[in-house]
């Protein structure tokens, strides 16, 4: 069964979005059926004569803020007959994590807004009860990176994505933990061998060796992955 999922991502540069999701992966979910991604560009829907999305801030600043009109017509006319969950794409909003990738796959829609410039007005986002979501505390040009990053997490949960089951399982095998070392050909490489338990075929050992591997990367790397509640 597909459980598929519909996202439309709203942007002023459409393309860098259309560009990253027609490749590799999501490209290729995308084409066999498993994916609905959209991407609009928000400066169709203007109704200003001169195509105007943007204006300057009252009360001054430096920079553009994007106007109400062209996002709300925008959202509104994708959004169609349906309720679907508003994201808007910001640095002040609830930092993702992998906790709420999941909570957001399990939805069947979803719309995302991206900002550019210095942001939008804040009418708009809340009237239509956009919920802000940021990928971290540092600082990007705009929305439409942090609105890939959250399409891309979310799409893995999506069944037909993932070309080999095995990542997902193997993923939730050592769920919280780090990833063990990994090893290829060649078995020795300038002087420094594969840790024997690899090539030894002994799969129980082998399992073994993975899970004190993820443990001690973790305990030597990200400490804080052991002991903060998830
Ligand atoms: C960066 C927009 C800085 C606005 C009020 C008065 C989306 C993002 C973004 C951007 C400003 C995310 C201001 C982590 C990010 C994003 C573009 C500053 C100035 N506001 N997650 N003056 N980091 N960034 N606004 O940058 O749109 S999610």
């Amino acid at each position: 069964m597909v459980i598929n999922m519909k996202i439309d991502i709203l942007t002023l540069f459409p393309e860098m979005c259309e560009n990253y999701l027609s490749a590799s992966i999501i490209g290729r979910a995308r084409k066999a059926g498993f994916l609905d991604i959209n991407c609009h560009n928000i400066r169709d829907y203007t109704t200003d004569k001169h195509r105007r999305v943007d204006d300057k801030a009252y009360g001054g600043g430096t920079g553009m803020v994007m106007q109400s009109q062209p996002v709300y017509d925008c959202t509104v006319s994708v959004a169609g007959n349906e309720n679907p969950r508003l994201i808007f794409m910001s640095p002040q909003g609830k930092v993702l994590n992998q906790s709420l990738v999941k909570e957001l796959a399990k939805e069947e829609r979803l719309i995302i807004l991206c900002g550019h410039y210095e942001g939008v007005d804040r009418r708009v986002l809340d009237q239509l009860s956009f919920e802000e979501i940021s990928i971290g505390d540092y600082v990007v040009t705009g929305g439409e990176l942090p609105a890939l990053i959250l399409t891309d997490a979310v799409a893995r949960f999506q069944d037909g994505v993932l070309p080999n089951e095995d990542a997902f399982t193997e993923e939730s095998h050592y769920n919280g933990l780090l990833e063990y070392p990994q090893y290829t050909r060649p078995e020795v490489w300038r002087g420094e061998k594969v840790p024997e338990v690899l090539i030894s075929g002994h799969h129980a050992n082998i399992e073994k060796w993975k899970k004190e591997q993820s443990l001690k990367v973790t305990e030597e790397k990200r400490p804080d992955l052991l002991t903060d509640n998830k």
